[in-house]
């Protein structure tokens, strides 16, 4: 097991990480469902965090019986149908809608020399973090768009890892949902998860909050 002093990085997701974009995303899902007659859950939202944008297309026409519904061509316009109103919301973010103790916490890695990278599967990551005034903080994000396979595959993982130049054992990877701790832990990178400890049972260490996501609790956990 990797001890505390062996991480020389971190590759942080963004929605629910650093930011609450998941409510968003959830909205304009939710939105686009009603307008497509599919009955919305909090599972099914749930199960959309950290999904790219397509799949999650899919997912909410499959849990409608609609899968075999809509051509490629029309699918895409609805994915692009909810962007644009996702994107909205977006532009009215600034750096208040940083989670809590989020920006303390990357002020601390950069202070102790942590190298960063942000693997989201967002597109909009860059939108989002110029928003929130943190670009500076992350010059390493993998392109969503040059991956093979989404959460919880690896991939995208692996690829932040790489960015920093460093082994997947020496990197924490940072979520919020359980497809990403997964793709975190098949990486071979030490999971931290922030939320419910039942959901992200899989992480090596869960913070209910992010409030409590610092190095000294985090060298606390790991030893
Ligand atoms: P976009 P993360 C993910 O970001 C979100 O959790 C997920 O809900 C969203 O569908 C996905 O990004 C794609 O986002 O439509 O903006 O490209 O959690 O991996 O930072
Ligand atoms: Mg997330």
């Amino acid at each position: 097991m990797t001890k505390f002093a062996d991480i020389k990085g971190f590759v942080f997701d963004l929605d629910g990480v650093i930011t609450d974009t998941s409510i968003l995303h959830g909205t304009a899902w939710h939105q686009l469902a009603d307008s497509l007659g599919v009955a919305w859950s909090k599972e099914l939202g749930d199960g959309l965090k950290g999904i790219s944008r397509m799949d999650s297309l899919e997912m909410i026409l499959k849990a409608g019986g609609k899968e075999n519904d809509y051509t490629q061509a029309e699918k895409e316009k609805l994915a692009a149908q909810k962007n644009t109103n996702y994107v909205a919301e977006v532009d009215k973010m600034t750096p208040a809608n940083i989670l809590p103790g989020m920006k303390a916490f990357l002020d601390s890695l950069r202070a102790k020399g942590y190298d960063l990278s942000l693997a989201s599967a967002s597109k909009n990551a860059p939108r989002v973090l110029g928003k929130l005034q943190l670009a500076d903080y992350f010059p390493k994000i993998v392109d969503p768009a040059t991956l093979t396979h989404g959460k919880p595959d690896p991939e995208i993982y692996t690829r932040g890892a790489e960015l920093l130049n460093l082994p997947p054992e020496q990197c924490i990877g940072v979520e919020d949902a359980a497809a990403g701790v997964a793709a975190i832990n098949a990486a071979g990178e030490v999971s931290l998860g922030i939320g419910d400890a039942k959901e992200l049972g899989a992480a090596d260490m869960v913070f209910s909050d992010t409030a409590e996501v610092t190095l000294e609790n985090i060298a606390k956990k790991l030893g």
